[in-house]
């Protein structure tokens, strides 16, 4: 037996994108699930190690929040289920699956692999491995954006947002409550995104967790908190954008609370036994990308053939990322103590 939340509703409208903006978050979607799967493929070849968490399922909570923001000009945290989050702030698929495969053409340079994705020109502050290590960095980078412009007066970092990504145990975490509170003080401009996909590897989440519903924890620090259905990504760009427009706006940070699932195991290596069948069937069901495909054929916004075509075109590019990553080098050992300290 399994319990589901009552989703909330989201009624998109005929004119909620333009096409070309719905063929991009298609894109974007497909762009991360087809590269989550090359990867499994990868890891199954023994092209890369240690632990790889894989994003399927979630795909609407990165397209949608990321791409309701200025990529490039604001910053994104992540945690180690982190590759797709870089390839929708636009770090290439090439260096993302370096990253993977451990070379020198990574975007981290080979040294971080699948849960250290780091890109300083995309604002991607990084996956971390510890379970909400990515809040205080990203609750830091929003508040220095605020420091700078309003105690330095330095213009450049007007209106700079981050958008900090982690999961539901996480929530469970001191840093959690520690990084609203001062953020709600400060009226950072910063949206914490909570993707609830119901469990903590193993644990369920409302078996963990004295409030399950996320978002209501916004309202003890005086915060805007919205729950979202996280498989749909015009919903979760709404949200986003409301969040991303009070944050510009100085009225401080919000808590989106996205109600997802992962389509695989906790990582490669988990077997994924402790899930229900009727628990997967029903969220596999609701899979975002179909979704999202099915809206932009009824809304003759794209047909088939033009969603086949850029399924075609990203597909090229993966294998294209691959081919790379298998051709690069491994970073030098005499280039072992690089990168550790920062340099002027
Ligand atoms: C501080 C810390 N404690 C424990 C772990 C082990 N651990 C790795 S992932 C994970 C579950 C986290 O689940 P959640 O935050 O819901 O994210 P999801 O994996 O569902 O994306 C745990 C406990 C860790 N990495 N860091």
């Amino acid at each position: 037996m399994f319990s589901e939340r009552t989703l909330p509703e989201f009624k998109a409208t005929s004119s909620e994108v333009t096409k070309e903006e719905g063929l991009l978050l298609y894109e974007d979607m497909i762009l991360g699930r087809f590269f989550e799967d090359t990867c499994a493929q990868m890891y199954q070849r023994g092209k890369m190690f240690g632990f790889v968490h894989l994003y399927n399922g979630q795909e609407a909570v990165s397209t949608g929040v990321i791409k309701a923001m200025r990529v490039g000009e604001d910053y994104v945290s992540s945690t180690y289920r982190d590759h797709v989050h870089a390839l929708s702030c636009g770090v290439p698929a090439k260096e993302v699956m370096a990253e993977l495969f451990g070379k020198e053409t990574g975007c981290s340079k080979g040294r971080g692999g699948s849960m250290h994705m780091f890109s300083a020109p995309h604002k991607l502050l990084g996956g971390y491995a510890f379970v909400a290590e990515g809040i205080p960095v990203a609750t830091g980078a929003a508040f220095q954006s605020k420091y700078r412009r309003e105690v330095l007066g330095d213009e450049s970092f007007a209106q700079q947002v981050t958008a900090c990504f982690f999961g539901d145990g996480a929530s469970n975490n001191g840093q959690f409550f520690e990084c609203l509170n001062m953020a709600a003080l400060w009226k950072l401009p910063i949206i914490y995104v909570v993707e609830n996909n119901k469990w903590a590897i193993g644990m369920a989440h409302d078996r963990a967790t004295s409030q399950p519903e996320i978002y209501k924890k916004a309202s003890v620090f005086g915060m805007a908190g919205v729950e979202v259905d996280g498989m749909d990504v015009l919903a979760v760009r709404s949200v986003a954008k409301e969040a991303v427009e009070r944050a510009r706006a100085g009225e401080g940070p919000t808590l989106i609370e996205a109600l997802t699932y992962r389509f695989r195991g906790h990582s490669l290596a988990d077997p994924d036994k402790l899930r229900s069948k009727d628990e997967k069937q029903f969220w596999i069901s609701r899979d975002p990308i179909k979704k999202f495909a099915n809206y932009l054929i009824e809304n003759n916004l794209a047909d088939r053939e033009e969603l086949k075509e850029i399924e075609i075109k990203v597909q090229q590019e993966i294998d294209l990322a691959v081919e790379l990553a298998e051709n690069s080098p491994e970073p030098h050992p005499s280039e072992l103590y690089r990168y550790v300290f920062a340099e002027d």
